[in-house]
């Protein structure tokens, strides 16, 4: 992103210096602001020192900063950087934050800002795509892995599509989106919230941070964001899974979830004045997602899905509903103690295969219901379940948990199961 006179001699420090921070740190840097950088990790603090004065921000007098940066995985329910810029009042901001001021520096541009607890990589990367497809510049970034600050500014006319974590809105006072989309609320992240309603107060914040007459796009599925809706400030655009389209002609785009997801990206191109035919150009062309319901495999009849990015029971609830038959792969770091959102699809479960942190726990919960076994790791699961799957039947896995426990993340533990899939004989 091209520097902002906003902040040329201001000052700042920042805590975190993986993807969010070091995008910051370059970003200000190149914007000739002043930098106090700082990560737990040696090795992440290397990797600035160019560039910022390293100083762990607990020690600094933050009275004297115009801002602190964190990054979206620093938790500031419970790190004491909150309670001491509160108390020096200094704004506690994120990298989303730092692009909001830098808006009005920018070419004329709108922002489509997307969340939700599931469907936020789906949905922001469908939009991406339609309006790319449409020919407009547009550029994808934050939760999905992108910085928006790391990627290259737009020429005017241009869109960009952000995908916000409740963490990132929670670092974020003034970002007003064109067009803001809330795609559901359930239990998830709750070790960073006091309750699950603070957890959706986070998601009402997109709407609260937004001009009265600008787009918001909210699916009243589920009741969080039923109330979410009613009291948000302007007109709503109110959109349901439910409503009934014909998906045929969209690969990647199958079950209910993702009927959610392409009517939200469909409400949105069409608000900023794309065009019908674009649209179903590129639901029809949309190559969809690795690790969301991604066909890794078809050995004797038998199909093989990576769905690591299920990192929650009602994530991984689509995914049993998709597949008459399945041999289920689940478990890990555990975000719930129970799986109530999957239990209607459990008639489609012939056996499931419990591996990680909850494979006991799961085991009993589920032994009820169907046989199990209690494998591990994934490496043994897939065996086991491609042993024991007959043609016409799919191995999923499909965690309902976060990798944690076995893996870097959610990517390194798909990768892990596809190259399993990989190596059967
Ligand atoms: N740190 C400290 N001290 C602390 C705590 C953390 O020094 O007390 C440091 C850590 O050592 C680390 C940094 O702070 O270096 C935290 O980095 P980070 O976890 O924010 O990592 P990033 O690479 O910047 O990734 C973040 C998002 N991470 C989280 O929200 C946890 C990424 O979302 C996002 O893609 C990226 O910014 C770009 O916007 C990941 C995620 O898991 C995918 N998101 C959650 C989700 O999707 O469910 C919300
Ligand atoms: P996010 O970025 O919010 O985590 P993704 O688009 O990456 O969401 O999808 C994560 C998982 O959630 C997928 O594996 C899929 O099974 C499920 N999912 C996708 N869209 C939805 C939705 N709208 N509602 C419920 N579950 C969904």
């Amino acid at each position: 992103m091209k520097p902002a006179r906003a902040f040329a001699g201001k000052r700042y420090a920042v805590l975190g210096l993986a993807r969010t921070g070091i995008s910051v740190v370059d970003y200000l840097w190149n914007s000739s602001a002043s930098v106090t950088a700082w990560d737990d990790r040696e090795e992440a603090r290397a990797l600035v020192q160019d560039k910022a004065t390293l100083r762990d921000p607990l020690e600094l007098d933050l009275a004297k900063y115009d801002g602190v940066v964190v990054s979206p995985g620093v938790p500031i329910n419970r790190h004491p950087i909150a309670q001491k810029a509160r108390e020096a009042e200094t704004p506690l901001i994120g990298d989303i934050e730092l692009f909001a001021q830098a808006r009005a520096e920018l070419p004329p541009h709108k922002v489509v800002g997307i969340t939700g607890t599931n469907g936020k990589s789906t949905t922001a990367t469908l939009i991406h795509h339609i309006v790319k497809t449409a020919g407009i510049p547009t550029r994808l970034g934050g939760n999905i892995g992108k910085p928006i600050l790391g990627e290259q500014e737009l020429p005017e006319g241009g869109v960009y599509v952000l995908e916000l974590s409740s963490f990132q809105i929670d670092l974020t006072q003034s970002l007003d989106c064109d067009v803001a989309i809330l795609l559901n609320i359930t239990p998830d992240h709750l070790d960073r919230y006091d309750d699950f309603e603070a957890y959706a107060a986070s998601k009402a914040r997109l709407f609260a941070m937004q001009s009265d007459d600008h787009v918001k796009i909210i699916a009243i599925d589920d009741e969080p964001s039923q109330a979410i809706a009613a009291g948000a400030k302007g007109a709503v655009i109110q959109i349901s899974a439910g409503t009934c389209m014909d998906q045929s002609n969209w690969p990647a785009l199958q079950g209910s979830h993702n009927a959610q997801n392409a009517i939200a990206a469909m409400s949105a191109a069409r608000r900023l004045g794309i065009g019908e035919e674009a649209i179903e150009e590129a639901l029809r062309t949309f190559p969809g997602l690795p690790h969301r319901m991604e066909r890794v495999g078809d050995r004797n009849g038998i199909l093989f899905v990576n769905d690591s990015k299920a990192t929650n029971p009602t994530s991984t609830a689509p995914a049993l509903a998709a597949y008459p038959a399945v041999h289920w792969i689940l478990g890990g770091r555990a975000k719930a103690d129970d799986l109530d959102a999957c239990e209607p699809y459990f008639g489609h479960v012939r056996a499931a295969y419990t591996i990680g942190e909850t494979a006991d726990m799961f085991e009993q919960l589920l032994k009820p219901w169907m046989p199990v076994s209690n494998c591990g790791t994934i490496r043994k699961a897939v065996q086991i379940a491609a042993q024991a799957a007959r043609p016409g039947e799919t191995v999923l896995l499909s965690p309902a948990c976060a990798s944690f426990d076995q893996y870097r993340d959610f990517e390194e533990r798909g990768d892990d199961f596809r190259a399993a899939v990989g190596g059967l004989s």
